[in-house]
């Protein structure tokens, strides 16, 4: 049996609520298999979430690692293809540490492809009627931190990658894009079960 580890993210920026924690929670909760599901909440803390990370890896030797977010003010489910070695956050992470031009692996390539089958995750998103696109930016932030040392800390031929998720719509602030709270779960559902696919091959570009 294949393990997945599947990991979301705690509040940060001043929000009580983050719909990637709690997608994962509920796909924790009614997960039925194929596969083994390791779940985590990491903290929005650059050295501690890829510390935790690890450890969860070297624990758990998953056969995919799949990491959450929020991306607020996005209105689709956005499933990265790379991450950069770059820390540069325009606000502090929950341990008050707020990096500017900084490597998140000195001396590591300057980027890393996500090792998911990328295209056919964003189609089959767009199959279950979810919104999806491609995206060539995670960003700078502690996603993207965690999206690259998930593509360095996995052994062998196992895979990794990131979904960045809007709010939901339960706790979007006012005016901001969200999808309701059950499409997020069930996306992240439409992920998992998508992993081990093999990669399509077609034109996609960055939007799909
Ligand atoms: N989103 C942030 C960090 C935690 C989260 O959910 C990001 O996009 O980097």
């Amino acid at each position: 049996m294949s393990t997945i580890l599947l990991t979301g993210f705690e509040p940060f920026d001043g929000a009580d609520r983050n719909p990637s924690g709690e997608a994962v929670t509920e796909v924790a909760r009614t997960y039925r298999g194929p596969h083994q599901l390791v779940t985590a909440t990491l903290p929005v803390a650059f050295a501690r979430a890829a510390e935790r990370l690890r450890a969860l890896i070297d624990e758990h030797t998953p056969d995919a690692v799949v990491a959450t977010g929020l991306a607020a003010g996005s209105d689709r489910i956005a499933v990265e293809r790379v991450g950069v070695n770059l820390m540069d956050a325009r606000i502090p992470d929950n341990d008050g540490r707020q990096p500017a031009d900084e490597a998140s692996e000195p001396g590591g390539p300057a980027a890393r492809f996500a090792t998911l089958p990328v295209k056919r995750i964003a189609r089959a998103l767009d199959d279950h009627g979810l919104p999806a696109r491609l995206s060539l930016s995670a960003g700078s932030y502690v996603c993207n931190h965690v999206l690259y040392t998930a593509l360095s800390a996995v052994r062998g031929d196992a895979r990794a990658g990131f979904v960045h998720l809007p709010w939901s719509s339960s706790c979007a602030p006012e005016g901001a894009a969200h999808l309701p709270d059950e499409d997020l779960a069930r996306a992240v559902g439409v992920v998992i079960d998508h992993v081990f696919e093999p990669e399509e091959s077609h034109p996609g570009g960055s939007v799909w």
